[in-house]
This record gives structure tokens, C-alpha cells and sequence, in this order.
């Protein structure tokens, strides 16, 4: 059971809130409009979500600290034009334990920043807050489906692996199947921009046009917003998996889908003031567009559907004429790379997965490094390509190993950290972390001296090889201080 507070309390809050507490999780919900939690106190109901009783153990407030001070798990269940002037509301009460999820979409036009880094933006001007800490749930995921139950799947995206488990966990459900995602940024670039080709998508339902065109927006529509996520160095993997292809389908073809509505509407000839009325909700794609426009132009990345949902939104470009314009652009190949570049990627791609890059990890004290260590290290690193040292901390060392380290923690760690064979080093504080440390890093193989023979066995059962080294006989710390001694 985690403690989730939900900030803000609209269909996505409330369909979360909902699966959370369904989860045996404690959760309390706030938001900023007083009357929404009166009305949801005194009825136990969304007016956008008929069909759902909002459970009873699901705590209401209107005291943003009582929210949030206490929680565990913090999500931000605003619409994108309010996460920023929340985050600084909420920001004062954060804790450095504490993880935020951010399941609004969309981006910053004035600064270009993602909901991500809005939030900790604010909450760094008044507190350290590791971006770690904030987790971006996305995916194609409509409330009113989840608010009842129907099967969904969603990704939980950080740069903090752990913490992106730990967010998967809190979500999991009988309904709702949660991926972990490290891309966050492509993530969130993913969930901001598909919304503006969701209002493609809808203008071209008001236009009348059938199912053929809006396979060509989904398609096209992906295309555009990965080569702008590449060149913003997001991984090409993201936007053909459920943030991006999968949001994608979802918001273009439901009727579920705001953004689809309101493109409807526009290009049945409303006005974008009367469409956006007409959908009485929060309009996502139409607060991305400037931010979609400055993305294109700051990464010199073409996107001509959604400049062509900019034109019609922005300066009331006729929506039959856009389509005119988009159908009558240069004829183009659909992958804009020659046959010989394409086989040069696919056998890069293959010789990448065929000699994936192997992780080994070590745990140790090294204090007085000697070449006992370096030969256990230097075998190690021969294992595999990638070497992990996790190094006993100063007080790991003391309480738990009962060894009084002639070089601190930070001297021993730049030590290791000097040798060629060493690629990162992280801190050990405790005995168990070693199988939290494997998957956190993709570990390969896990090796020790044989002097801890058979006491890690266990990792075998995870996949991971086990392998002990022979120590290096006649040295050790303990006989340099005693030789030293004397
Ligand atoms: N080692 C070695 N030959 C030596 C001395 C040490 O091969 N002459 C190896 C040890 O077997 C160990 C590594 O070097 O694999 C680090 O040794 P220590 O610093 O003594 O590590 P230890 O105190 O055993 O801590 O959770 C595991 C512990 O952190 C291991």
C-alpha cells in the first residue's frame, strides 16, 4: 500500500485516483476549484464520468499541503497550462523522498520545456529536487475507458529506472499494464504532439473524409513527430511503441478524444473558439501548437501536418485548402533514405543487438587498493565491456563489515575510479541491494573473489552469471596494516 496524493481532480485524476484505490493504495484527491470537490463529496460522481462511482475511500481536500505533505507518491493531474503554476504551488511542501507522476501532455511554448521540466524547474527554485524523482505515466489511455475498467496499457517513464518500477508497481491493476520507459523526453514530446495530429485527424472527420485519410494522419502524423524527436535526441524506439504510435491510433480514432472532437468541429466550419466550447473540455492539442511550431523551427525538423493544423487554428487557413496544400507537396519516397543506407542501418542495427554491450558488476571495500584488487578488477572488466565497482560506503564499511577504512569513501571511489578498467562506480549500503543493483544496471554477470564463493547463487535464478574469481593469495588490506604496523 503507497500513500498517492492526486492533484487535480478532472476525468484523468479521477480515473487514476479511482484505479489506485481500487489498488488497496491510500489516496487522497485535491484540487484547486472548490466546488469540484463539493460536488464530487456530495455525489461521489464526475459530471464528465457518468458512469463511474468515484470510490468512497478516495480522501477529498481543498488544502493543497495537507495533499501533499505525508505522500508518497504525488501525482499532477492538471491540464498542461496550470502544471507549472501548480508545481510552484506545490513546491514549498515537497519532499526529497517523495515521487511526482506527471500525467499531463504537452510542452511550454514560452520555454519549450516538457511537464517534466516545468515541474522540477519550479520546485528547484526553492529546494534540490533529482529529476529522478519525476515520472512521466503516459500512453494511450482515455479516462472514460479506465474509469471504468477496460483493459489499458500505459507507460512509466524516468531517468531513475527505480523509481520508474516503483511508479509501474503503485499503477499496476488487474486492467491497467504498465511499461517502464527511460526515454522521457521522447515520451513526453510523443504525448504533447499527437495531439495536434489528433486535431488533423478530426478535421479531416469534418471534412468527411474516411478512414483511408486518417491512416495517412496516423502514419504520417508518427513520422513527423520521431524525426523531431530524434533530432531532439530521443530514442526512435519510443515513438513506434504506446506513448507514441499506440497514443497515437487511440487519439485520432476515438471519439473519446477532445482533440479529435474539436478538429471535428473546426472542419465541419466552427469557428476554433466554437469548437473548442463545443468539446467543453480542455482542448490539449490546441495549447502544443505554438510549442509544436517553435520545436520545428528550433530543430529545422518539417512537419507539415501539424503546421498545417498551425495555419488552420492560428491564422484560419480554409481546412479543404490545407488538405489541398498537404496533397500538393513535392512527391517524396516514404523513407527518405537510399536502398544502401538502409542496409548499411539494418546491418548496423544488427551487429549492435548482436554484440549487446555486456555488464559486469563488483562489490567491494578496496581500501589500500593493491593488486590483489586490480587483478579481481582487471578480470572482471575482461568479462565482459562495461564494469560496475558498487563501493562499500563509509558506514557500510564500519556497521556492517566492521572494517575501519584508512581511505574514506570519496578517496576510495576516486581511486577506482582512476583505473582504466573501471567504468562507474556506485555506492554499496547494504547487503541486499545487489539484485536492485543488477536490474537497475542490466547486469550481465556478477563477479566476486572466491573467498564469497556460493553466497551470491541466488542472482542465477534472476539469469544473471555468477563468477568467482581466485583471490590473489599472499596480499590483502589487512596484512599491508599489519606489515605497516610493525
Ligand atoms: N580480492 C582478491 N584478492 C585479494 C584481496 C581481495 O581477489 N588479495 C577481491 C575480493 O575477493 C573481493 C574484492 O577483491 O572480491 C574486494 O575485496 P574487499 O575490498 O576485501 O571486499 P570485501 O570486504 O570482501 O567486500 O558485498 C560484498 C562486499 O562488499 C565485499
Amino acid at each position: 500500500m503507497v500513500r498517492v496524493s492526486v492533484i487535480g481532480t478532472g476525468t484523468w485524476g479521477i480515473a487514476l485516483a479511482n484505479l489506485l484505490c481500487r489498488s488497496s493504495h491510500e489516496v487522497m484527491a485535491w484540487s484547486a476549484i472548490g466546488e469540484e470537490i463539493d460536488f464530487i463529496q456530495k455525489y461521489r460522481k464526475h459530471p464528465k464520468l457518468k458512469d463511474t462511482h468515484i470510490d468512497d475511500g478516495i480522501k477529498l481536500t481543498k488544502e493543497l499541503k495537507e495533499a501533499v505533505v505525508g505522500a508518497e507518491v504525488i501525482v499532477m493531474a492538471v491540464p498542461s497550462v496550470f502544471v507549472r503554476s501548480t508545481a510552484k504551488s506545490v513546491a514549498e511542501f515537497i519532499e526529497p523522498h517523495q515521487i511526482i507522476v506527471d500525467v499531463a501532455k504537452g510542452i511550454e511554448s514560452s520555454t519549450l520545456f516538457t511537464m517534466s521540466e516545468i515541474i522540477h524547474d519550479e520546485i528547484n527554485k526553492v529546494k534540490e529536487f533529482d529529476y529522478g524523482q519525476i515520472v512521466a505515466l503516459t500512453g494511450p489511455t482515455h479516462a472514460e475507458e479506465v474509469s471504468i475498467g477496460l483493459p489499458t496499457t500505459i507507460v512509466s517513464a524516468c531517468v531513475n529506472e527505480k523509481n520508474a518500477r516503483i511508479v509501474q508497481d503503485v499503477f499496476s491493476a488487474p486492467f491497467m499494464r504498465v511499461y517502464t520507459n527511460n526515454d522521457v523526453r521522447g515520451v513526453e514530446v510523443c504525448g504533447a504532439l499527437k495531439n495536434v495530429v489528433a486535431l488533423a485527424a478530426g478535421i479531416s472527420h469534418g471534412l468527411g473524409y474516411g478512414d483511408n485519410a486518417t491512416a495517412a494522419l496516423i502514419t504520417r502524423g508518427i513520422s513527423e513527430v520521431s524525426r523531431l524527436g530524434i533530432a531532439m535526441g530521443c530514442s526512435t524506439h519510443t515513438f513506434y511503441g504506446l506513448a507514441g504510435l499506440g497514443d497515437m491510433i487511440v487519439t485520432c480514432t476515438s471519439l473519446h478524444s477532445r482533440n479529435n472532437q474539436c478538429g471535428t468541429f473546426i472542419g465541419q466550419g466552427f469557428s476554433v473558439k466554437e469548437a473548442i466550447e463545443k468539446v467543453g473540455m480542455v482542448v490539449e492539442g490546441i495549447n502544443a501548437l505554438d510549442a509544436a511550431y517553435e520545436l520545428s523551427v528550433k530543430y529545422n525538423v518539417e512537419l507539415p501536418i501539424i503546421r498545417s493544423v498551425y495555419d488552420v487554428v492560428k491564422y484560419g487557413l480554409d481546412p479543404q485548402t490545407s488538405v489541398k496544400r498537404l496533397f500538393n507537396r513535392d512527391s517524396k519516397a516514404e523513407i527518405p533514405f537510399s536502398i544502401l543506407e538502409l542496409m548499411h542501418e539494418n546491418k548496423e542495427e544488427k551487429n549492435k543487438r548482436s554484440t549487446k554491450m555486456k555488464r559486469v558488476i563488483t562489490y567491494g571495500t578496496f581500501d589500500l587498493l593493491h593488486y590483489g584488487h586490480i587483478n579481481l578488477i582487471r578480470r572482471a572488466k575482461s568479462l565482459g565491456d562495461y564494469l560496475i565497482v558498487a563501493l562499500s560506503t563509509d558506514e557500510f564499511a564500519t556497521f556492517e563489515k566492521h572494517k575501519q577504512c584508512y581511505f574514506n569513501y570519496a578517496e576510495r571511489k576516486s581511486l577506482l575510479e582512476a583505473m582504466r578498467y573501471v567504468d562507474l562506480v556506485i555506492p554499496e549500503e547494504s547487503w541486499d541491494q545487489k539484485l536492485e543493483d543488477c536490474k537497475q544496471y542490466h547486469i550481465d554477470t556478477f563477479v566476486m573473489g572466491d573467498d564469497w564463493k556460493g553466497k551470491f547463487d541466488y542472482l542465477q535464478e534472476e539469469g544473471i552469471e555468477v563468477i568467482y574469481l581466485p583471490r590473489t593469495p599472499e596480499i590483502s588490506t589487512t596484512r599491508i596494516k599489519s606489515d605497516l604496523g610493525e
